[in-house]
């Protein structure tokens, strides 16, 4: 397990993100992600990248991350291994960043996964 480099993210995420599932709601809180997702892409690419990530990351707050923990985000976020993160990729990152979601409202997760997986395949 790599309880070391995301120690940090867990403690920010693991209070913040179940408050917001609450307040928004399971579709909501996508939403939330997916504005996240923009935020921090690369315009261009319209990928998250390690550079448009370390250049952006100021936005949501993750200021001080460093590159180790920047690399570490893209290799535990990038399943097809094309060195980027694409909106889903972020999104089930995001989740897994979040232990105490993920432990408390799994099936809310896995609502709000097919709701993502559903809308991000319709709007592309
Ligand atoms: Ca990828």
């Amino acid at each position: 397990m790599a309880a070391d480099q995301s120690s940090n993210n867990a403690v920010l995420f693991e209070d913040f993100f179940p408050s917001m599932v609450e307040r928004l709601g399971a579709e909501g809180f996508i939403g939330e992600l997916c504005n996240g997702f923009r935020l921090l892409m690369d315009i261009n690419m319209g990928l998250i990248t390690f550079e448009s990530l370390k250049r952006n990351s100021v936005h949501i707050g993750l200021e001080e991350l460093g590159d180790d923990e920047i690399m570490c985000m893209m290799t535990e976020g990038d399943m097809d291994g094309d060195g980027a993160l694409n909106q889903m990729e972020f999104c089930i990152l995001m989740f897994r960043l979040s232990p105490a979601l993920m432990n408390g409202s799994r099936r809310l997760v896995e609502d709000a996964l097919l709701h993502a997986s559903t809308a991000l395949l319709g709007g592309h």
